[in-house]
């Protein structure tokens, strides 16, 4: 995929601040720091428009980038983040629930986990989560770099173990340091690109209304 335009487009806060329209949608999940910000980045080619840092919990809002004017990354606050106020994780969490149950445009979610270490409990409610509500998840296991070649196959083993992860569901092994994988993900990010949604949400609404 040749990335030719990529803007930073809005910090959603509410619902209302969402892009109006039905270009498809790629949410990124994944516990703060783990690197949604560096995945974005490295997708398309700029080194600093999702905004990384080394410290840890500072997405707190949907961050909106239009790639290509064709389709958006929504970089999602990361969760697992312990010095954040019980009262803000409330907000996030029913913000990003709200967002993940209903929004229509939203084709797939991106699920960013360290390849180093075994997925966490956040991780594996994350994993379940999506599961549970039918959202379609390609599972990124990232940081590559980190580790030696030759430990990339048991690793990627204990991910799909430890998620529990659904045999159809694909895991792909990345690098935001070197791109490794950058063009399985994007292949897989515009198959999603391409599909309709399985259900139309009012579609279904109206039908029960009728019932
Ligand atoms: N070596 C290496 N470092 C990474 C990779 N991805 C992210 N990082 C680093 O991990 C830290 C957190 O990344 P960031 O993208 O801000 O994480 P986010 O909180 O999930 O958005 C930063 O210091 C990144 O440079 C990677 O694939 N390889
Ligand atoms: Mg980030």
């Amino acid at each position: 995929m040749k990335v030719t335009q990529a803007e930073f487009v809005i910090s959603a806060v509410s619902p209302k601040q969402y892009p109006h329209g039905t270009l498809p949608e790629f949410a990124l999940a994944g516990r703060s720091n783990v690197g949604k910000s560096s995945f974005i980045n490295k997708m398309i080619n700029r080194k600093n428009l999702a905004r990384t840092s080394s410290k840890p919990g500072k997405t707190q809002t949907l961050n909106y980038y239009l790639i290509n004017k064709d389709l958006y990354f929504v970089d999602l606050p990361g969760y697992g983040y312990a010095k954040v106020s019980k009262t803000e994780k409330e907000k996030w969490g029913k913000m990003m629930e709200e967002y993940l149950q209903t929004r229509e445009p939203l084709r797939a979610v991106l699920q960013i986990v360290d390849i180093r270490h075994s997925p966490t409990k956040d991780d594996q409610a994350m994993y379940e989560y999506l599961k549970h509500f039918g959202i379609p998840v390609v599972v990124i296991a990232t940081k590559a770099d980190k580790i030696p070649k030759g430990k990339w196959q048991k690793h990627l083993k204990e991910v799909r173990t430890v998620l529990n992860m659904d045999p159809a569901d694909e895991l792909i092994l990345f690098s935001a340091e070197n791109g490794h994988g950058k063009d399985e993900a994007w292949k897989a990010i515009l198959a999603r690109a391409k599909a309709k949604p399985k259900v139309q949400p009012e579609e279904e609404q109206q039908v029960e209304d009728e019932m």
